[in-house]
């Protein structure tokens, strides 16, 4: 039989996408039931061409439900746990509550599927920067041990959710004509401007919450601890696909052909790599796509052991980053 869905968040930037996503890779879904706060509960939302009423979530939400999508925030997710727990669902959390649990399997479907399937009535999404770096690195790590990753961030909006997306557009129309605009999600100026990213910043090693979560989920999802990553996460004005700058060093030499070769046959990636052109990676072209787009690869020249190769990625936050990598992790439950 089908499952019983829910989605903790439905009203959301994640939430929305993630009820498309269900509809459209024809998700087996036996009834959807759509949560969110008090301030949405009556609301109505489509889903396969018919209304369905935006219920509050609550405690009592989860009786029936086999698989409850949760991205309402951390503490929710913490909050409902429990609940979703006893009622015999699995959640599948897109927040950071549980990411580094040990007992928490942490899945992208194009690296750790059998991660899925050792769950302990959790499963959590990575965070978005980190999908969007790893997808590609995993193959040509798969090939040859990348041993160390140097990554910076442009990420979008939609990592704020969809209020910070609103204020973003907002705030572009009061700068262009001249009005003041009071923001009040995003901690900085956003129009024409680019800041470091709003997570805390640790006051022992410098880095933030972001760069934080890059580093350890990615060892935790390549299960492989001697993988050293740093990063710099940096906000941008752009509605909804982050974009990453990487360089990455491997066990042994190689050369942008042999990453193209690999890339062309991974899953989850595309290359958009056309010098004559100039036409790399961009964030209009990644929005709404489900595939990373990777290009400008090329090999470091500041590396002459020649195992070094710098690239630039693409992936809409809101799918491969957050809903989609959900429902994908969703698929590998109900196959
Ligand atoms: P609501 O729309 O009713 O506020 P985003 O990440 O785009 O900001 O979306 C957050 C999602 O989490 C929304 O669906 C929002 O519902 C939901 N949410 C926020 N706070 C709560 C809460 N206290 N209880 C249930 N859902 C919540
Ligand atoms: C951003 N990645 O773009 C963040 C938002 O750990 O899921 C998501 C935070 C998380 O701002």
């Amino acid at each position: 039989p089908n499952p019983v869905v829910a989605i903790a968040g439905a009203t959301g930037a994640v939430g929305v996408e993630m009820i498309r996503c269900l509809e459209e890779r024809n998700f087996p879904v036996k009834e959807l039931k759509l949560l969110a706060s008090a301030r949405s509960a009556g609301k109505t939302m489509k889903f396969r061409g018919k209304d369905i009423v935006v219920e509050e979530l609550t405690e009592a939400s989860f009786k029936g439900v086999d698989i409850a999508f949760f991205s309402a925030g951390g503490g929710i997710s913490r909050k409902f746990a429990q609940a979703v727990k006893e009622a015999g669902a699995v959640m599948i959390d897109n927040s950071s509550a549980y990411r580094m649990d040990p007992n928490v399997p942490l899945v992208i479907p194009e690296i750790n599927p059998e991660a899925a399937l050792h769950h302990n009535g959790i499963i959590a999404n990575p965070n978005c920067s980190t999908i969007i770096a790893i997808t590609p690195l995993w193959p040509i790590h798969k090939v040859n041990r990348v041993k160390r990753l140097v990554a910076a961030t442009y990420q979008a909006a939609s990592g704020a959710g969809a209020a910070a997306m609103e204020e973003l557009e907002q705030a572009t129309r009061a700068f262009l004509s001249g009005e003041p605009f009071e923001q009040k999600i995003i901690p900085h100026p956003y129009p024409f401007n680019v800041f470091s990213h709003n997570s805390n910043v640790d006051p022992e090693t410098g880095y933030n919450e972001e760069e934080l979560k890059m580093v350890k989920e990615t060892k935790k999802i390549f299960g492989d601890d001697n993988i050293r990553v740093t990063a710099t996460c940096v906000r941008v004005p752009v509605l909804r696909a982050h974009s990453e700058a990487l360089d990455f060093e491997c066990e042994n030499p190689i050369t942008p052909k042999e990453v193209r070769d690999i890339l062309a046959k991974a899953p989850g990636v595309k290359i958009v790599d056309d010098v004559s052109a100039n036409y790399f990676p961009m964030p209009k072209d990644a929005s709404g796509k489900d595939d990373i787009l990777v290009g400008r690869i090329r090999q470091d020249i500041s590396d002459p052991s020649g195992r070094s190769i710098a690239m630039f990625v693409a992936g809409d936050q809101l799918l491969k980053g957050a809903a989609l990598n959900a429902v994908q992790i969703g698929e590998l439950l109900v196959r």
